[in-house]
């Protein structure tokens, strides 16, 4: 990738094909205390109010540098590694390779809880190894006062839901939700009923007696993977029909349409949303409801199969992080009689967790 200069015309030259750059696009990126505020770097001029036919009078290019000036009078130096960065952008968590895994996956992991974990290399380490496997384990985290929301609003802010700014999972009478019980969860991504699904969820245990009550996970990314090879018509139809997931309780009714797996606009996968007690297909053809229901039973079978499945024991202190869009969670079944188990958890976006990353990245990589 180089920048190029040609009779006052500025050129992007990458992988053999050069391509000319609107004069106004280096216009916006004049720099200097005149133009751009050294705090914030918000621009304190309005671009939309420039002139229309911006040209570049004279330039100059050396190494770091690209000093031009315009038609309007304004006279700028860009730094060629910012004019770069724009094309490449580095610090894009979509260049984090994710990395599937299945039952096999050993050793995941685990990060300790210290005073500035937040602006710690550690930190950082973690969001990676996040964005990787889809979800990251902290031992040691406070269990006192609610720290779970403390801990959320040190990554970003804590999304709150009607459960509440967090919500306590334990067994209670008149659950309103089968998480409030001590009954087995088989995997399932949570609340597919909002708009938007929550995009990470926390599991803070905060006390953890019983002996069943184990902990799942499942990559949503590796099964999708593997239904799209094996089965490519039951992959197809997932990808196509949109079904309604529904919530209701006494005060709310909530209601979002998607398809069980979400693509990208480049076809990729973007996300999975599986949670069999609450999906309503629609009343469409009764051939495309055949495949369609094939297509659920298989990939709920491989959702529940032991070959993708992880199971481990959450010890109070232990703070799972996970992507809600990537991966499935649940638990096996536990005995109240035992003793108790206490986890509390709580919602963030994807805003949080990238904008600490890239602040962590810029702060690390200098
Ligand atoms: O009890 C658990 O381990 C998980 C409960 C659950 O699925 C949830 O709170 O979303
Ligand atoms: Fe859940």
């Amino acid at each position: 990738m180089k920048i190029e200069l040609e009779n006052n015309k500025v050129f992007f030259e990458n992988q053999g094909s050069k391509k000319e750059i609107h004069p106004f696009w280096l216009r916006e990126r004049a720099n200097g205390d005149t133009f751009v505020d050294k705090g914030t770097q918000q621009r304190l001029f309005d671009p939309t109010e420039l002139q229309d036919n911006i040209e570049i009078k004279s330039s100059k290019l050396s190494n770091d540098y690209l000093e031009i000036f315009f038609n309007d009078g304004v006279h700028t130096k860009i730094a060629i590694e910012n004019i770069l960065k724009e094309f490449s952008n580095i610090n894009d968590v979509k260049n984090i390779t994710k990395i599937k895994w299945d039952s096999s996956l050993k050793n995941y992991n685990y990060f300790e809880f210290k005073d500035n974990l937040f602006e710690d290399e550690k930190m950082l380490e973690a969001l990676n190894n996040f964005y990787q496997y889809g979800f990251v384990i902290f031992k040691n985290v406070p269990t006192k006062d609610n720290f779970i929301v403390n801990f959320a609003n040190s990554i970003g802010s804590i999304r709150r839901t009607n459960f509440g700014e967090f919500f306590n999972v334990k067994s209670k009478p008149n659950p309103n939700d089968l998480a409030y019980t001590s009954l087995p969860l088989a995997p399932h991504t949570d609340n597919p009923y909002r708009n938007p699904v929550p995009c990470i969820q926390m599991l803070h245990c905060i006390e953890n007696e019983v002996s069943g009550g184990l902990s799942t996970l499942v990559d949503g990314f590796t099964v999708t993977e593997q239904l799209k090879k094996d089965f490519p018509d039951y992959y197809k139809i997932l990808t196509e029909i949109k079904v309604r997931f529904q919530f209701i309780d006494q005060s709310v009714v909530l209601e979002n349409w998607a398809e069980m797996i979400q693509l990208d606009e480049f076809g990729e996968f973007k996300q999975v949303r599986f949670s069999p007690r609450l999906d309503f297909v629609p009343l469409i053809d009764k051939e495309k409801l055949e495949l369609y229901y094939s297509a659920r039973k298989k990939i709920s079978e491989l959702y529940n199969s032991e070959s993708y499945r992880i199971e481990f024991k959450l010890l109070p202190g232990d703070l799972l992080m996970m992507d809600n869009h990537r991966l499935l969670h649940g638990r096996t079944l536990y005995d109240t009689n035992e003793g108790k188990r206490f986890l509390q958890g709580c919602y963030i976006d994807y805003d949080s967790t990238e904008g600490k990353l890239k602040h962590l990245k810029r702060k690390f990589s200098l």
